[in-house]
């Protein structure tokens, strides 16, 4: 088979798998769970996003051994299911499909997403982390149902974080993905959310602006947030 027929044929076949996964309607507000920077179990971060409103967040924990991040996942997604919140594990998709959860969060050094989507199936929501322009053009033809990109701004909720993009690197990767759905990552807080979501993204993720400070007050946050996204005048 020529070089040419064969690149066709792969190019195809990406399409037909990007095919298969139903287009899926994200919240605009992703919350980020944070062990440490809270104090709070997992379980109990979930019912406190919750209770301010989230209804979808992404479970991280970096420093727990795997046998310890799946007990503490799957006490959290006992809560997230009573209250009807879907819940993505980050990094470990051998732990999403143990536990049935609603997906994983794959970073660049993770299980490749085609491999996640065999092993967690169709209706498994997937997403990518990217960190450049380049890494976000080459996402959009994988079969994932969202691709995050960041830091947009400086963070320090991460270890070792890529170099900020800014919101011009942002604008530019939302016109290389086209309709492909995208959460804009790092330092996004009431003063920037405004300018992130005209740069093109979907949705913000967050875990600073929703987690550091007083524990008890993370619902009044997360619902403050909600607020400001739901009120249109807000934003535009
Ligand atoms: N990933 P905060 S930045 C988990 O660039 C994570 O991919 C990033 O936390 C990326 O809202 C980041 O506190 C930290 O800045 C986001």
């Amino acid at each position: 088979m020529s070089w040419w027929k064969c690149r066709h044929e792969e190019t195809i076949a990406k399409r037909l798998i990007r095919l298969t996964i139903l287009p899926l309607k994200l919240p605009k507000l992703y919350p980020i769970t944070d062990a440490r920077l809270t104090g709070l179990s997992h379980a109990e971060q979930i019912a406190r996003l919750s209770d301010g409103g989230a209804t979808f967040v992404q479970l991280r924990e970096k420093h727990l051994a795997p046998g310890e991040f799946y007990r503490e996942a799957e006490a959290a997604l006992k809560i997230a299911r009573a209250r009807g919140v879907r819940l993505i594990i980050n990094d470990r998709a051998d732990i999403a499909l143990a536990l049935r959860a609603d997906g994983v969060h794959l970073g660049q050094d993770d299980l490749p997403p085609e491999a996640a989507r065999r092993l967690l199936g169709d209706s498994a929501i997937i997403g990518f982390s990217t960190h450049t322009v380049e890494q976000a053009r080459a996402a959009a033809h994988l079969p994932v149902n969202y691709i995050a990109i960041g830091p947009v701004f400086q963070t320090s909720s991460k270890e070792n974080p890529d170099p900020v993009i800014g919101l011009d690197g942002l604008r530019r990767v939302r016109a290389e993905i086209g309709g492909m759905h995208l959460i804009a990552i790092g330092g996004i807080a009431h003063l920037n959310i405004r300018d992130t979501l005209q740069a093109g993204a979907d949705s913000v993720a967050m875990i600073d602006s929703l987690l550091a400070g007083n524990p008890l007050e993370i619902a009044a946050r997360i619902a403050a947030f909600l607020d400001t996204l739901e009120n249109k005048e807000n934003l535009s």
